[in-house]
């Protein structure tokens, strides 16, 4: 493996940008995304057209010249049709937050015996400089799928989101409740993020070998 590959990482979510810190570390150097960027609305109806929307517009905000990865992600309740999904982040409305956003999904789940859910990532990489002629970038798709269940109650103070009432299949705790290094080695972005990287293999994109 050649010298770490500088990317930016197109998210304001701080919970995202520690685990890509943890989860890229010796490929990627991981970059911050500038305050002078905006965010997109996210209006597509999956999560690979959202993580597109926020990749391409990272990549155009910094001149085309520097790689920008972006995560969509979300819960999808099997007893909710798949809510909330693409809608995840402002399921209690937009600005409202994690704990607003729990309390919403633990009410409308209560009534269902059917506790079933998966959390689901798909990566969005950019990389400067396309192969055919007038292709300016390169793109690079992967997706990662965590199956367990919601809790009734949240247990553990670590990770972000919808974590403290998450419960892996064959797991006791919740994705709160261990340590970030527990919680990548099996999580939807862990497992896109080695996607990605199969993905990437034979690529030139970590320079030298
Ligand atoms: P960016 O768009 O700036 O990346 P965001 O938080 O709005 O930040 P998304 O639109 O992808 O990101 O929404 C993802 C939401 O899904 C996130 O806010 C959490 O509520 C939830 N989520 C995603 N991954 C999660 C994880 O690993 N653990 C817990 N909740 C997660």
């Amino acid at each position: 493996m050649g010298k770490p590959v500088p990317v930016v990482i197109a998210t304001r979510n701080r919970g995202k940008v520690a685990e890509f810190a943890r989860l890229l570390g010796a490929r990627f150097q991981v970059e911050p995304l500038p305050a002078a960027c905006s965010t997109p609305a996210e209006t597509g109806s999956s999560f690979a057209e959202n993580a597109l929307i926020k990749a391409r517009h990272a990549f155009q905000c910094l001149g085309g010249e520097r790689a920008v990865l972006a995560d969509d992600s979300g819960i999808e309740v099997f007893a909710l049709g798949g809510r909330p999904g693409v809608e995840s982040a402002r399921f209690a409305g937009v600005g409202a937050g994690d704990a607003a956003n729990v309390a919403k999904l633990l009410a409308e789940l209560a009534p269902h015996a059917d506790r079933r859910a998966r959390f689901v990532c798909v990566l969005a990489l950019l990389l400067p400089g396309g192969t055919a002629a007038g292709d300016l970038e390169r793109v690079f798709l992967a997706e990662g799928v965590l199956e367990g269940t919601v809790e009734r109650t949240p247990r553990g103070a670590g990770g972000f989101g919808y974590d403290p009432i998450f419960r892996p299949e064959g797991w006791e705790r919740t994705l709160a409740e261990v340590t970030g290094g527990s919680k990548d080695a099996v999580s939807h972005r862990g497992r896109a993020v080695a996607e990605l990287v199969r993905r990437l293999a034979g690529e030139k994109v970590f320079g030298a070998a």
